[in-house]
């Protein structure tokens, strides 16, 4: 997972990029980069490390221009990539072209062997994001070679980047006296909006992973870019937009809406927010049909995205919610961060528990989901340490037993708690006295009542239905090769490139 930005404007967009990248924050903690276009010229400053490490003043000086992209990396399978990975990628023929991608291409091996071969083209990472940028430059080439480039040439390489690339990927462009580029891969999979505001100067436009960075930055949502569909604003700020693919259909990743977005974006329609509320009105309906016989006397989330189901759970079975534990706000995102060993550690530095609510009390923990299970582990033994009598858990997401090859970082099965368990052994697992989990079809509902337009998802990480349907034993044992190679505690950085150099981007979340 990775958040993008891109923004046409009349007046400088350094610091309009800085402020959105700062909201998408939470998309990708491992690295950032920026460029800005003045007129045929890029300016380019990217490294590892959060946005407000990344620019330092005069690195924003730097940036000039009146348009620009920008991208949040996620950190990868284990340990940080270089920073030469870090986004954008920059190419310079047929024209210069950067490009920020979120998302995962399945194919990428192939295609950077075909770039080889067949287009001349050399990629000089392992990450699939270059491979995206070699092919949109290829494909440029390949629909007219000429030194002019229309719309129609634009958008017709798109589709040529559609019939090459599989997986998950939604980017944002620019092209050297041109203009910004922007689209989403034919199932939409990963999330991409596009506002506008109307300035004294004239209208702007502005794509990013969330609606949170358009409301940030007070442009006005206009919608979501459509899966398969790309929109370009050309050099006199003017928006064209065309459905690039041949079959699109809508299958937006459903993790979104439990864990990765923030809660006030708003993703092909749907409120983040208000699906969270669903999420936790639906546990509460399992809880009354299945669970009747428990004793709950206080319903506690485990901070920060599980708080709105855990609140609606609550209201809707009559008890009282409390907040039982307190989040260090300066310490990352647990499910972002690279190493078991650095993951169980993290718990207690983030969360610590208040005793009032736990003492002689029987407490629902609610959590949005249960991944590799070390932090449930862990919570579960604090709200013991702290006097509950019994320690239920709820999860408002299903069981995660498949990988995600769609740019979420939890590749191995082996990792994955509830991989080849049952309910009862993950609750024994995680030391649990009952565990609840979310049905998947209440999950999808809790989405699809707010848009009923959507009618299908990818849910692969839950069901392993891979709807790209390229996805093979054989990749899903690469992959999950490459990350237990890269997870291994003590591995030197020299070793770990070697085992990931390959697999050309798997890494580049
Ligand atoms: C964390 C949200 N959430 C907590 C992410 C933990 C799974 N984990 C997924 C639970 S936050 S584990 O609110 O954004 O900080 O099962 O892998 O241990």
């Amino acid at each position: 997972m990775c958040g993008i930005i891109g923004i046409v404007s009349h007046t400088p967009v350094n610091q309009m990029l800085y402020d959105g990248l700062l909201v998408l924050q939470h998309r990708g903690q491992d690295a950032a980069g920026i460029v800005t276009a003045e007129g045929n010229v890029f300016h380019m400053h990217k490294d590892n490390g959060l946005v407000r490490d990344v620019f330092r003043t005069r690195d924003m000086r730097n940036l000039l221009g009146n348009a620009g992209i920008g991208h949040v990396r996620y950190p990868t399978a284990g340990n940080p990539a270089a920073s030469a990975e870090a986004q954008p990628f920059y190419v310079n023929s047929p024209f210069g072209i950067v490009l920020a991608h979120n998302g995962n291409l399945t194919n990428a091996d192939q295609l950077k062997e075909d770039l080889f071969r067949l287009d001349l083209r050399h990629v000089n990472t392992s990450s699939d994001s270059e491979v995206l940028l070699n092919v949109l430059a290829h494909e440029l080439v390949a629909v007219g070679n000429t030194p002019l480039l229309t719309v129609d040439r634009i958008f017709n390489a798109v589709s040529g980047v559609h019939r090459r690339c599989q997986g998950a990927y939604a980017v944002v462009a620019m092209i050297a006296g041109y203009g910004l580029l922007a689209f989403r891969d034919a199932y939409g999979i990963r999330p991409l909006v596009i506002g506008t505001r109307q300035t004294a100067t004239g209208v702007e436009y502005m794509v990013a992973s969330e609606s949170v960075a358009i409301d940030a930055l007070d442009f006005k949502l206009l919608r979501d870019v459509a899966p398969g569909e790309a929109v370009y604003i050309d050099g006199a700020g003017r928006l064209h937009s065309r459905q690039c693919a041949e079959k699109p259909q809508s299958f937006p990743c459903i993790f979104e809406y439990v864990y990765l977005a923030r809660p006030d974006s708003v993703i092909d329609g749907v409120s983040v927010y208000e699906t969270r509320l669903r999420m936790g009105e639906r546990l509460a309906e399992k809880i009354r049909r299945q669970w009747q016989h428990l004793d709950i006397d206080v319903v506690i989330p485990i901070p920060d995205t599980s708080r709105p189901s855990a609140l609606q759970l609550a209201n809707v079975l009559g008890l009282s919610y409390r907040e039982g534990f307190i989040r260090n706000r300066y310490i990352g995102r647990t499910f972002i961060m690279p190493g078991q060993a650095m993951r169980k550690k993290s718990v207690r530095q983030k969360l610590n528990a208040i005793g009032m609510e736990f003492k002689d009390k029987n407490v629902l923990l609610v959590d949005d989901s249960i991944v590799r299970g070390t932090t449930s582990r862990e919570i579960v033994q604090m709200a013991r340490d702290a006097g509950a009598r019994q320690v239920y858990f709820a999860s408002a997401a299903p069981p995660v037993r498949y990988p995600n090859v769609y740019g979420i970082d939890m590749p191995s099965r082996q990792e994955l708690l509830a991989t080849g368990r049952t309910d009862d052994e993950i609750a024994r697992e995680i030391g649990a006295d009952a565990l609840i989990y979310q049905d998947i079809d209440a999950l999808i509902e809790a989405v699809r009542e707010i848009n009923p337009a959507l009618v299908h998802f990818d849910t692969s990480c839950f069901n392993g239905a891979y709807v790209t349907g390229d996805i093979t034993p054989e990749y899903l044992n690469l992959i999950e090769s490459l990350h237990c190679g890269a997870g291994k505690e003590g591995q030197s950085a020299e070793t770990l490139q070697l085992d990931l150099n390959l697999g050309a981007g798997l890494r580049s979340y």
